[in-house]
């Protein structure tokens, strides 16, 4: 069968579609990809999911996908109107049948099924291999375990199946770039290795022009089930299965050693595993020993403060590890609980931090991340954040997100619950950097901006954030609110019109 696999994410290294794509031709499908980063939208907006694909691009797409057997579509919930948009253009040109997977049709089946004609729920491998088997023999797809679809019989809502548990019996993402096309400004090009190189150079972590970045992961699945995080749903969905696998060292040494044959320029590797340090000492040490002997290039990895032990941490860095994020959120003992991540508090932040600074050297600096704009929290459980962060050591920098309701996680039916919001739709078009501009968030950015921190402490003493959080000032700082996004991203689009513009232009005429 002809399989064509869309993929709209910036980031073209596309973990999902690449793996679905060559597990489908090791089961004798024919499968071609289409990566639609939206750079104009990027440059335009800061962020590539608040417009739709121009009339031009879904034209481009629909001949290309012409002559295929079923299109498959991967999404996160951000990109639920862009990819609706996407699929009925598409569906209005030619008559093909659609497949939407990812995390947004697993957290939220219903409403993608209104749009596409089969929807994934959960992991897709196995599940696009058989549904494009059935598909092929012309048999109704009501065995296949994850996919959901509605039919003149009615609506079929298979039961989820088990998780891959040997995550080496997946082949290597698929990098076959003869058969990928890619959206530049507003042309649909054959995927080249001069473009490939250019969208994986200086991103998220490595960030110079001649970082080229490779990503991948050792392991799915995490052992936490933080109440706003896609792991929170996992646990339901996948109950009674083991979520947290991983590959062997061997398995992960040699996908990055074939990538790297293939294109020896990669010299980054992101791995973006959920807790890269939950493997055990022996596990990183052997990681440890081949990774240096065969592929020896600096790495990033996300930490958890429960896996991150000091020989842990020293293994890592001797194995390259120079790009780290780890997850604060938040230091308030309520909200903690509220996140179900009482496992964490300030006592362990400030021993992590302390282990970081013993094991890396002094220019090493990692990225924390915190969560503002709780509606639930209190200014003393935001204080007690803001008081812990300036007890860091520095250099570091604060990733400071806004919490999101995302579909499926225990927040977001809290959320809903409370009134906070409506439904799904309240996280379609949110990027969850975007602030408001009030008292508290202006002394977190002063944090990112170096500001001495005894005036820092200075200004979160209890009684001026008092008054400037009570409701008339905060209304007052609201309005400003607006005029901060705007100059935020400009500067966001600029560096992008920076990164991107010529090399828009400079493919896109040819
Ligand atoms: C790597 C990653 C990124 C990377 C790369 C994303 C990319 N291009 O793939 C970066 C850092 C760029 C990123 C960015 C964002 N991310 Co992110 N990211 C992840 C992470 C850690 C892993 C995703 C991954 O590659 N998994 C491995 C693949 C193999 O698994 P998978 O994607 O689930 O795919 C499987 C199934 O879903 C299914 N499937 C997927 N697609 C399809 C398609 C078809 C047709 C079928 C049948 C099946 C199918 O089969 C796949 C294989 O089994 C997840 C957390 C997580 N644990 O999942 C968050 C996650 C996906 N990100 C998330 C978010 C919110 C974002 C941002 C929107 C944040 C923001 N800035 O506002 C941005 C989007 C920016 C952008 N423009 O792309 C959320 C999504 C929540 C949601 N409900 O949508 C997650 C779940 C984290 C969380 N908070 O819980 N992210
Ligand atoms: S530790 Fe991180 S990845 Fe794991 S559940 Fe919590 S937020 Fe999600």
């Amino acid at each position: 069968m002809r399989i064509l696999l869309i993929s709209p994410y910036l980031d073209i290294t596309s973990l999902s579609t690449r793996q679905l794509s060559s597990y489908l031709k090791a089961g004798g499908h024919s499968v071609k990809q289409i990566f639609l980063p939206d750079l104009e939208s990027m440059i335009e907006n800061g962020v590539d999911f608040v417009e739709c694909y121009p009339n031009e691009v879904i034209e481009q797409v629909a001949e290309l996908a012409d002559g295929f057997h079923l299109l498959g579509m991967s999404l996160m919930t951000n990109y639920f109107i862009k990819m609706t948009h996407l699929t009925r253009g598409i569906k209005e040109r030619i008559d093909i049948p659609v497949v939407w997977g990812g995390i947004h049709p697993t957290v939220a089946p219903e409403e993608c099924l209104d749009i596409a004609d089969y929807v994934c729920v959960g992991e897709g491998e196995a599940t696009l291999q058989e549904l494009a088997d059935s598909l092929q023999k012309g048999i109704r797809p009501a065995h296949v375990k994850n996919i959901w679809f509605r039919d003149e019989q009615g609506e079929c809502r298979n039961p989820v199946r088990e998780p891959i548990s040997d995550l080496d019996t997946i082949p290597f993402p698929d990098y076959d770039i003869e058969d990928q096309y890619v959206l530049v400004g507003k042309k649909v090009l054959p995927l080249s290795e001069d473009i490939l190189k250019e969208m994986v150079r200086g991103r998220i972590h490595f960030t110079e022009p001649h970082h080229l970045i490779y990503e991948t992961m050792w392991t799915r699945g995490c052992p936490h089930h933080c109440a706003y995080c896609i792991n929170n749903y996992y646990r339901v969905l996948y109950s009674g299965f083991n979520v947290v696998r991983r590959r062997s060292v061997d398995n992960l040494i040699e996908e990055i050693k074939s990538i790297r044959e293939r294109f020896p320029w990669f010299n980054r590797i992101n791995f973006m595993d959920d807790d890269f340090a939950s493997a055990s000492n022996e596990q990183l040490m052997h990681f440890r020993d081949r990774y240096k002997k065969e592929i020896n290039c600096p790495f990033y990895a996300l930490l958890s403060v429960l896996s991150s032990r000091e020989e842990k941490m020293s293994i890592l860095f001797d194995a390259g590890l120079r790009r780290t994020q780890i997850g604060i959120q938040s230091l308030s003992p309520s909200t903690n609980r509220m996140y179900r991540r009482d496992f964490f508090n300030r006592k362990k932040l400030l021993s992590l931090a302390g282990t970081v600074n013993r094991v890396f050297p002094p220019e090493f600096c990692p990225t924390y991340d915190v969560i503002l704009e709780n509606p639930w929290e209190r200014l003393d459980d935001r204080l007690l954040t803001l008081r812990g962060v300036l007890e860091l050591p520095r250099p570091f920098v604060l990733q400071l997100y806004t919490l999101t309701f995302y579909p499926g996680t225990e927040l977001f039916h809290k959320a809903i619950d409370d009134g906070i919001i409506s439904g799904t739709d309240a996280s379609y078009l949110k990027e969850n950097h975007d602030k408001d501009f009030n008292y508290l968030n202006i002394l977190f950015i002063m944090v990112n901006k170096r500001i001495p921190n005894c005036i820092i402490r200075f200004l979160s003493w209890k009684p001026i954030p008092a008054i400037m959080e009570s409701i008339p000032i905060r209304w007052f700082l609201s309005i400003f609110t607006p005029l901060y996004r705007i100059l935020k991203k400009r500067g966001v689009c600029r560096a992008q019109r920076k990164r991107f513009g010529w090399f828009i232009s400079e493919y896109s005429d040819k």
